[in-house]
C-alpha cells in the first residue's frame, strides 16, 4: 500500500516517517522543492526529540522518500498549515491547493484523509467538492475522513503513538478504513465520528484550553490589583476538586491556541475574541511592568524566546513580541535551545538593569546562579513572569525580584 502525506512540516514529516518504519510505502509530498531535496539528504529544521534518528530509521527501511511530484497512492494524508489572516479569519489556501493536487490523481477506492486544523465542516464543504473535480464521487468511489493531529510539539512522536485519535468519516466504510490505517500505530483508542464534530472537538480542545489560560491571565492580574499573589492562590483554590487553575505567564504562544479558536468565531461577539483578547494582552502586562521599574535607553536581559518550555520552537512567540515593544531600551534575549541565541548568560547580563524570565526552560534553573548574575548587573531588577526562580534566593542575594501575579 502507496501512501502520499501532503505537507512535510511538524506533523507531516514525523507522521510519513512512522507509516514508513510501520512498512508501508510513503511519499512525502511537499510544494517546496529545497525543503523536499533537504529532506532527502536527512536536513530539516524541525527540533523534535528523537525525530532525527526515527527519520533516519524511516530512510534505511528504504519505503520513504520525498517528492515535489504528487504521485498515485492508495491514501493521501493531508497535513498542510491552516494559518489565520491579520483579520483572524482563517486562510485554507494549502488545503485547497491540496485537495486540488490530490484530484488529479485520485483513483476509485483511494483514501483520503485531512489531519489540519480546519474550521467546522471544511472536510465536506470544502475538501469534498475539490475532489470530486475529476469525476469520482466521496463515500461511492473514494473514502474520506476528518482525523485531526492531537500532538504537542516537543512530545510529537511519543503523543502520535500514545494518544487516544479521533475519526470523522463521511460514511461508516471511511471511518474504518481510517481507523484500519492509524490503528497500525495508535496504541490509545479511535473514536469515530462524522467529519463536523471530529474538526469541531479538535477546535474545542485548544479553545478549552486558552480558555482555561487566560482565566489564570486574568487572575494574575486581579491578584495585582488586590495586593496579593495569584500562584499562592492558585495553589490553595485548586485544592477544591472540581478546580484546576491554569498557570498565568507572559501570553499564549505556538502555532495552536493562538490560532485555532479563531475557527470558531462567528462575527465579534461571544467568549472568545475576549479570551483572545486577555491572552494576547499578557505580552504589553509585562511590558508595563518591565516599563515601571526599568531606567529608559538602559538594558534589558529576557530570557527564554521559545513559546514554551524546553522547546526551540519560536513561533508566535511572546517574548519576539515583547522585543517589539521595548524600542526604549537596549533588549538582549537569550534561549538554550536557539542557536543564533545559545550565548552565555552571564556573558550578555553584563551592565544590564533588568534581567527577565520568559521561559521556564529547565536549562535557566540548573544553570543560573542569582549572586553571579546580580554582580554583573548594574541594575538589580529581576522580573519572573512564571514562578519559575526561587524568589527568596534572588532576594538574599540581593536582587529586587518582581512576581507576575503578585504586587512585588
Ligand atoms: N501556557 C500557559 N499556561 C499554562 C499552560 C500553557 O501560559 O498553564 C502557554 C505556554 O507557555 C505556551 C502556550 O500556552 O505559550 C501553549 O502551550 P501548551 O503546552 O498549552 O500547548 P501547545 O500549543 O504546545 O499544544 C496544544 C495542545 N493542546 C491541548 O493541550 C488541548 C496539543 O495537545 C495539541 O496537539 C496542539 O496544541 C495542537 O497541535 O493543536
Amino acid at each position: 500500500m502507496r501512501i502520499s502525506v501532503l505537507g512535510l512540516g511538524y506533523i507531516g514529516l514525523p507522521t510519513a516517517a512512522i507509516f514508513a518504519n510501520r512498512g508501508f510505502e510513503v511519499v512525502g509530498f511537499d510544494t517546496n522543492g529545497d525543503k523536499v531535496e533537504d529532506i532527502n539528504h536527512g536536513v530539516f529544521d524541525i527540533h523534535e526529540p528523537g525525530l532525527r534518528a526515527f527519520l533516519r530509521d524511516a530512510f534505511n527501511t528504504g519505503n520513504f522518500r520525498a517528492d515535489e511530484k504528487l504521485v498515485e497512492s492508495d491514501v493521501f494524508i493531508i497535513c498542510v498549515p491552516t494559518p489565520i489572516d491579520d483579520s483572524n479569519k482563517p486562510d485554507l489556501s494549502y488545503v485547497k491547493d491540496a485537495g486540488e493536487r490530490v484530484s488529479t490523481v485520485l483513483e476509485r477506492d483511494n483514501l483520503v484523509i485531512l489531519e489540519s486544523t480546519v474550521p467546522p465542516g471544511t472536510t465536506e464543504n470544502v475538501l469534498l467538492p475539490l475532489l470530486e473535480e475529476n469525476g469520482l464521487k466521496a463515500g461511492k468511489d473514494f473514502s474520506l475522513s476528518y482525523c485531526p493531529e492531537r500532538v504537542m510539539p516537543g512530545k510529537i512522536l511519543k503523543e502520535l503513538t500514545e494518544n487516544q485519535r479521533i475519526i470523522g468519516g463521511i460514511d461508516e466504510k471511511s471511518c474504518r478504513r481510517a481507523e484500519e490505517l492509524y490503528s497500525t500505530f495508535v496504541e490509545g483508542d479511535i473514536f469515530t465520528t462524522d467529519p463536523t464534530t471530529a474538526e469541531f472537538s479538535k477546535l474545542a480542545e485548544n479553545t478549552y484550553r486558552d480558555t482555561n489560560i487566560a482565566l489564570a491571565n486574568e487572575f494574575a492580574r486581579l491578584c495585582e490589583l488586590h495586593g496579593t499573589d495569584v500562584w499562592r492562590m492558585r495553589k490553595l483554590a485548586n485544592n477544591h476538586p472540581r478546580v484546576d487553575i491554569l498557570k498565568p505567564g507572559p501570553g499564549v504562544g505556538g502555532h495552536c491556541l493562538p490560532v485555532d479558536p479563531w475557527f470558531l468565531v462567528n462575527g465579534d461577539s461571544g467568549l472568545i475574541p475576549v479570551v483572545r483578547k486577555i491572552n494576547d494582552g499578557m505580552v504589553e502586562h509585562v511590558g508595563k511592568r518591565i516599563r515601571d521599574n526599568t531606567p529608559k535607553e538602559s538594558v534589558v536581559v529576557l530570557l527564554g524566546t521559545a513559546y514554551k518550555a524546553n522547546t526551540e520552537d519560536q513561533r508566535n512567540s511572546p517574548t519576539m513580541k515583547l522585543v517589539e515593544r521595548l524600542q526604549d531600551f537596549e533588549v538582549r534575549i537569550h534561549d538554550p535551545y536557539v542557536s543564533e541565541q545559545r550565548g552565555d548568560v552571564y556573558h550578555l547580563v553584563k551592565g544590564a538593569h533588568t534581567l527577565v524570565l520568559m521561559v521556564d526552560h529547565r536549562y535557566y534553573a540548573d544553570t543560573i546562579t542569582p549572586s553571579k548574575v546580580l554582580e554583573l548587573m548594574e541594575g538589580n531588577t529581576v522580573i519572573d513572569s512564571r514562578d519559575f526562580f526561587d524568589a527568596k534566593g534572588w532576594e538574599e542575594a540581593g536582587a529586587e525580584y518582581i512576581l507576575l501575579g503578585a504586587n512585588r
